[in-house]
């Protein structure tokens, strides 16, 4: 396929994080609104390059044609949030909406991979309106705490660096480091009432001080 064809393609993917953007994100705007405690952080989304699409059908042997059926996070979406049961409210959330349909779970923070890598994987189908009419395009939510997040993308970058060779000496402090910060969600969860508490008095004050 001609590079023309290839963002042709990627069209309703691009189409489809933006709206989950968008429609996720409504959901943390909705909370403050309330005054009440957000389960999400913040949201990120991206749709795979298309270099790293084909390195990976390659790698897979995966037919191009067959692309969309195979490569689930060609469309992916990222929720973070503050506390580990925040992950279990915010999957609830998904589960109860009528404009995806899921289409299986992956729990890798009680199935830890051996990389240390913690994270709740949802795959869904998503229909995007195109003008020529819908197509229902398959997407990746990872669901995970900010220190679950900052072990991923510092480990996802150095995997980079070492073209997915990461020295043995790395890798195991890698997975240290991924203990470390299993360790301090337990713990953050642990005090959780007090840290809300804390930033909802902070709100308060921003706000106060915002209007003067
Ligand atoms: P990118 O650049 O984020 O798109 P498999 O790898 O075959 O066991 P599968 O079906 O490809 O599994 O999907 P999996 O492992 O459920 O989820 C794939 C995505 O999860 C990855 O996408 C990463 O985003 C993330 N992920 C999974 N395992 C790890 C890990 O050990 N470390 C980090 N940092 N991220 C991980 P891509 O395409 O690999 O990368």
């Amino acid at each position: 396929m001609a590079n023309k064809d290839w963002k042709t393609f990627m069209i309703p993917y691009e189409q489809a994080v933006e709206e989950l953007k968008v429609k996720l994100r409504a959901i943390r705007t909705e909370y403050r609104r309330r005054n009440d405690y957000s389960p999400i952080e913040f949201i990120t989304g991206r749709v795979k390059e298309i270099s790293s699409m084909l390195e990976k059908a390659n790698k897979f042997e995966i037919p191009h044609d067959r692309l969309a059926f195979e490569l689930e996070d060609i469309a992916g979406i990222r929720i973070m949030c503050q506390f580990v049961d925040d992950i279990a409210m915010v999957v609830d959330i998904l589960r109860k909406r009528q404009d995806m349909e899921i289409l299986y779970e992956k729990d890798y923070i009680t199935n830890v991979k051996p990389s240390g890598y913690r994270s709740y994987h949802i795959i869904i189908k998503y229909p995007v309106y195109m003008a020529a009419g819908s197509v229902d395009i398959i997407a990746e939510i990872q669901i995970r705490t900010l220190a679950m997040n900052f072990w991923a993308v510092t480990e996802h970058s150095l995997n980079y660096k070492y073209k997915q060779s990461i020295p043995e000496h790395i890798r195991q402090k890698l997975k240290f480091a991924a203990e470390s910060a299993y360790q301090l969600d337990q713990t953050m969860l642990d005090i959780k009432d007090e840290i809300r508490d804390a930033q909802r008095l902070f709100e308060v004050k921003s706000a106060l001080v915002s209007t003067i």
